[in-house]
């Protein structure tokens, strides 16, 4: 009987002990972790802001993460990987109007309308919609992602950006690193990394569902570039010109991710 009780009360005491023990590992764990996470924090506040201009004035240390982020992404990025297909008869009729940034002006008037293709310091291109229509006609459709969280399957129509390059002898400019787009008034503009411009589906489109373009959707030529998101299909391409660094983006300067890849 005696010993059963002993037996009793020395497993009363290894519970307290028990008890202790796990409240000392919690507090320990507390205080290591809740320290760790504040000096975390502590030295991403007081880390330097990232240059401005560019993106939205991020901390470094986060833009790092995310430009590190990119470059696994451009990494495993291919050309040969294309997005997924839809028959026509899947494409939205009524087509979604989202943004009208730098082709807002009431009295735009569409047919005195001419694309520049900066080629170099000295040399600018001024082709008119006649001229791209002369190249093969390309359509796709797809499922366009825009980042605020809709997307649609639509049907357009126009020229790839990579039978555009070959036509009027853009070789050289392709070897860059970045293409840039902007509207004729220069208020909405987009940087694209060239890998992503080069996509074969990417397509300076001039058609939406086998109909000229709407205003509302960037005539009389927009981008279309299924490899990102909407925020980078400008509507309404004023000029092209070609770069290695990074050219100037709306949206990345409003701290939106620079390369808005999907
Ligand atoms: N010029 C211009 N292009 C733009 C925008 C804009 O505001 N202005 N918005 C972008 C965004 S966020 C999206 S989702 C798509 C929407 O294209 P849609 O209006 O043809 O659907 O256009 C993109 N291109
Ligand atoms: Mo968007």
């Amino acid at each position: 009987m005696a010993t059963v009780n002993n037996k009793k009360k020395k497993q009363e005491l290894t519970v307290e002990q028990r008890i202790n023990r796990r409240n000392f590992i919690s507090f320990t764990t507390f205080f290591v972790v809740g320290g760790a996470m504040f000096g975390g924090w502590k030295w991403l506040f007081n880390a330097p802001e990232e240059a401005e201009g560019i993106t939205a004035g991020a901390r470094k240390p986060l833009r790092r993460a995310l430009n590190k982020t990119e470059l696994f992404f451009r990494r495993i990025f291919s050309n040969d990987h294309e997005v997924k297909l839809y028959p026509p008869s899947m494409a939205a009729k009524e087509v979604r109007v989202n943004g009208d940034i730098g082709i807002d002006d009431e009295d735009y008037n569409p047919d005195s309308w001419q694309l520049s293709v900066v080629k170099n310091k000295k040399e600018t291109l001024q082709l008119s919609l006649a001229d791209l229509k002369k190249l093969p006609k390309t359509d796709i459709v797809f499922d366009f992602k825009c980042v605020e969280g809709w997307d649609q399957i639509q049907h357009w129509g126009g020229v790839k950006f990579t039978d555009f390059i070959a036509h009027f002898g853009l070789q050289q400019q392709a070897r860059m690193k970045y293409v840039g787009m902007e509207t004729p008034n220069s208020e909405y503009y987009i940087g694209l990394d060239m890998e992503s411009a080069l996509h074969p589906q990417t397509l300076l489109a001039y058609e939406m569902n086998g109909q000229p373009l709407e205003l509302e959707h960037g005539a009389p030529l927009r981008l279309i570039i299924p490899v990102k998101y909407g925020i980078k299909n400008l509507k309404r391409i004023g000029a092209i010109s070609f770069s290695n660094e990074r050219p100037p983006d709306y949206w990345a300067e409003q701290g939106y991710d620079y390369y808005s890849g999907l």
